[in-house]
């Protein structure tokens, strides 16, 4: 049987990579994408024609009741959220909805249709916030520290209650930060090895930075939607902690990728003050030992393979002059 999966936010990062992942598994898959994003559908590149593409308002729970009751999909991959962290100081509201809205939604709508779908939930290791234990686990506290946080944190709850009162088969992935050649150039990876490209080809010779000393907990990508899918083929539905365990500070992050094209960061990096962040102290860093053991899922990409692909994806893109497109993924 062809098994259907649905997702949000498919037009991003994560949504490209899942997809990819589901169609090689024969997977049919479909995006729910907003009347007013539709545009976006383009970002999937060839993966577009081999998507189905519903249009449907997510702050809409009919419409979104009905997209369900008419796939019945064996899965959902919720995914959409205003994924980078600053702007949800800008409209904490429709963060709120957004991210712990369509999230309720979709569980509700799987609960009325009496469906055995299994559901995950894109968590993050922002929820972790204020650590005071390092690593984290499924154990650790949620302490948030910003509205986009707490609208996951609130999403998570919601998802728990559905499994515990009505017994559906739902998981959350907690993600650390995970990144690809497709992240979008404000994302502090992506914006290194664009920098760096630049670079190396002449085309500018700075690269303003925030927080040189920030740390976090940087993966693939790839290897991270790898865990949300085997998360919904276990026999339980529980929450795991995925991440590649290794903290690294963005000094380091910036080191390594103009290391690559035999360039001294030092000369070239300088600090914006207005690209400091208040409202971050802590190490999020990944004990992602459950996954290990119960999903047998580890990462395949190192920290070094990954910026060298990144920096060589965009070596490549300013060459051929497509650096705005974000696609074409090696
Ligand atoms: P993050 O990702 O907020 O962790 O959220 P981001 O890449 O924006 O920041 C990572 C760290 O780098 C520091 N930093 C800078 N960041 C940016 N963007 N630009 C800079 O110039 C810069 N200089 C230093 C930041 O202060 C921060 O410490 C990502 C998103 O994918 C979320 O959606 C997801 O939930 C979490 O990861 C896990």
């Amino acid at each position: 049987m062809v098994k259907t999966a649905l997702i949000t936010g498919i037009t991003g990062q994560d949504g490209y990579y899942l997809s990819r992942l589901l169609l090689e598994k024969h997977y049919r898959v479909v995006g729910l994408v907003p009347p007013n994003r539709q545009s976006s559908v383009a970002k999937l590149g060839a993966l577009a024609d081999q998507v189905e593409i519903y249009s449907v308002a997510l702050t809409d729970p009919v419409a979104l009741a009905e997209a369900v009751e008419q796939l019945q999909p064996q899965e959902i991959y919720n995914l959409t959220a205003p994924s980078f962290v600053p702007d949800s100081w800008k409209d904490p509201l429709a963060t709120l909805d957004l991210v712990t809205g369509t999230a309720t939604r979709l569980l509700d709508a799987v609960r009325q249709a009496g469906l055995a779908t299994r559901f995950y939930q894109a968590s993050s290791s922002e929820m972790f916030g204020q650590v005071d234990q390092s690593p984290q686990d499924e154990n650790t506290p949620f302490r948030p520290m910003n509205p986009y946080a707490a609208a996951k944190v609130h999403a998570h709850w919601t998802m728990v209650h559905h499994r515990q009162r009505y017994g559906l088969f739902a998981c959350s992935g907690i993600l650390y930060n995970h990144e690809s050649p497709l992240r979008p150039p404000n994302f502090v990876t992506r914006k290194v090895s664009l920098g760096v490209a630049s670079i190396k080809l002449g085309l500018s010779d700075q690269l303003e930075m925030g927080n040189l000393d920030a740390k976090r907990d940087w993966g693939y990508a790839g290897d991270h939607v790898e865990a949300m899918w085997r998360m919904l083929q276990a026999d339980e539905p529980e929450d795991y902690v995925i991440g590649t365990g290794q903290l690294h500070s963005v000094r380091e992050l910036i080191a390594t990728a103009f290391a690559c094209v035999d360039l001294d960061w030092s000369r070239y990096v300088v600090v914006e003050p207005g690209l400091l962040r208040s409202d971050e102290h802590f190490h999020l860093v990944a004990n992602p030992s459950k996954a290990k053991q119960n999903l047998d899922w580890q990462p395949q990409i190192s920290f070094e393979a990954l910026l060298a692909k990144m920096v060589q994806r965009d070596m490549d893109r300013l060459k051929s002059g497509t650096a705005s497109s974000p696609l074409s993924v090696n």
